[in-house]
């Protein structure tokens, strides 16, 4: 049976937006997968080294049959295709960043992988656009979405038509 998970996306190198249609094209191309729907892309000022240009992100839906790593794996094969070098630099700009910040109802904790997200219950970049999609979300630890957004200011986020 097939579980839903929400992929944040993120870009603030080599045309973001471009970036961000692009990951969008190639997740629809994951095995046992589909993409059930997409947030509205967001302009957001950078979370960690403020010397670097704003980031565009969004928030997407799948519905997968793979495991989370498996998943993983696709993901990170879609983020080197995309240019994405890694670097030592925290929080540092890329080109994409996809990132699982929930899979279904699971709490996930190994080495490669950790769901939720750590630290998708604090970003507004992560959370409104994710409440464009699934505003009544309650996370594996009982906490809704709803009290997540009251906690977390629309700030430096500027929604993109
Ligand atoms: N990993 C563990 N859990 C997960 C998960 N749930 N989803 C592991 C994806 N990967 C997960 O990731 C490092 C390792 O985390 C992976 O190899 C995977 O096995 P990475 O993508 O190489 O490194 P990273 O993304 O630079 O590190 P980190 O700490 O995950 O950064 P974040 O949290 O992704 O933040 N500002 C704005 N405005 N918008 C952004 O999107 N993004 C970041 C990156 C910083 N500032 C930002 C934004
Ligand atoms: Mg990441």
């Amino acid at each position: 049976m097939s579980e839903r998970v929400y992929i944040g996306l993120g870009s603030n190198l080599a045309e973001p937006r471009q970036q961000l249609e692009a990951a969008l094209k190639a997740l629809q191309l994951v095995p046992g997968t589909t993409l059930a729907g997409v947030s509205p892309l967001y302009a957001s000022d950078p979370l960690g080294p403020p010397d670097q240009p704003r980031y565009v992100n969004a928030v997407a839906a799948l519905d997968t049959d793979l495991a989370p790593l498996a998943l993983l794996d696709a993901l990170q094969v879609i983020e080197l295709e995309q240019g994405r070098v890694r670097k030592d630099e925290r929080w540092g700009p890329r080109t994409l960043d996809l990132d699982i910040l929930l899979f279904g109802e699971r709490l996930i904790d190994e080495p490669r992988l950790r769901v939720p997200h750590y630290h998708m219950h604090a970003r507004a970049f992560v959370l409104y656009p994710l409440a464009d999609l699934a505003p009544a979300l309650t996370l594996p630890d009982g906490r809704t979405l709803a009290d997540l957004l009251a906690a977390c200011p629309f700030s430096g986020l500027e929604r993109l038509s």
